[in-house]
C-alpha cells in the first residue's frame, strides 16, 4: 500500500491550505514536513526535489508534486472529485478559478499596508458579495442541487466551503445576501470527513498572525506583495 502523502510547506495556511482541505475533505491522511525557519527551507531547497525551488511540494505517488494548480487537481482526480467527464470538469474549474482569485485576495490581505488595510477589506467583501458569491447562489438556485456540480460532491465544494469560512473571518455576516450558500455552508460542514477537519486539533491552520507574517516573510524573503485586484 503507498504510504501517505507527505505535505512540505511552512506552518501556516498560504498556498498549500487548500490541498489540506481537500486531501482533508476525500478522507485521506497525510503527513506534514513543517519547515519554521529560512535555513530549514534552505535545506529543502538544496535536497533537489522543489522544482521551481517554491513550495507547495507534495510527495505522492512517487512523485513530488509542485505547483499548487497541479497538485490540487491531481488529489481531485485522484479521489474522484473531479466529475464525471469533461464537461463537469470544465464547470468545476470555473468554480475554482473563480475562488482561487477571491482566496488569494483575502490570502494576501494580512500584508496589507496598515493605511491600505480598511480600503483593501472593503475591496474584498465589497468583490465577495457582488462578483463571486451571486454566481454560486444562482448556481444552486438554478439546479436545486445540493452541490455545485454534478449532484455530488466535488473540489469545487470543498474550494467553495474553504473560501466561506475565510471570507466569514473576514466580515461575520458576509453570507447575509446569500441563503443558499448559508443552507450549503452548514450541511458541507456536517459531511463528516470535512467535519473531522474543522474541529480542533485538526491539521488545518489558523489564520495568519503578526507573528507567522514575520516568519513567512523571512522565510520566503518576501515584502509587501499583492494580487491583480479582479
Ligand atoms: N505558482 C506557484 C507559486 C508558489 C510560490 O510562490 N511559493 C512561495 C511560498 S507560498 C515560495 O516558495 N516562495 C519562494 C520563492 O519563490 O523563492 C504555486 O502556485 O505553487
Amino acid at each position: 500500500m503507498a504510504g501517505k502523502p507527505v505535505l512540505h510547506y511552512f506552518n501556516g495556511r498560504g498556498r498549500m491550505e487548500s490541498v489540506r482541505w481537500l486531501l482533508a475533505a476525500a478522507g485521506v491522511e497525510f503527513e506534514e514536513e513543517l519547515f519554521e525557519t529560512r535555513e530549514e527551507f534552505e535545506k529543502l531547497l538544496q535536497g533537489g526535489t522543489l522544482m521551481y525551488e517554491q513550495v507547495p511540494m507534495v510527495e505522492i505517488d512517487g512523485m513530488n508534486l509542485v505547483q499548487t494548480r497541479a497538485i490540487l487537481r491531481y488529489v481531485a482526480a485522484k479521489y474522484d472529485l473531479y466529475g464525471r467527464n469533461q464537461e463537469e470538469q470544465a464547470w468545476i474549474d470555473m468554480y475554482v478559478e473563480g475562488l482561487r482569485d477571491l482566496s488569494d485576495m483575502i490570502m494576501y490581505f494580512p500584508l496589507s499596508l496598515p493605511e491600505e488595510k480598511e480600503m483593501n477589506l472593503e475591496y474584498i467583501l465589497q468583490r465577495a458579495t457582488t462578483r463571486f458569491f451571486p454566481v454560486y447562489e444562482k448556481a444552486l438556485r438554478d439546479h436545486g442541487q445540493d452541490f455545485l456540480v454534478g449532484n455530488r460532491l466535488s473540489w469545487a465544494d470543498v474550494q467553495l466551503l474553504e473560501v466561506i469560512l475565510m471570507a466569514e473571518e473576514c466580515h461575520a455576516s458576509v453570507l447575509s445576501g446569500f441563503p443558499l450558500l448559508q443552507d450549503f455552508k452548514v450541511r458541507t460542514s456536517q459531511i463528516p470527513t470535512i467535519n473531522r477537519f474543522l474541529q480542533p486539533g485538526s491539521q488545518r491552520k489558523p489564520p495568519l498572525d503578526e507573528q507567522s507574517i514575520g516568519t513567512a516573510k523571512d522565510i520566503f524573503k518576501f515584502e509587501q506583495e499583492q494580487p491583480t485586484p479582479v
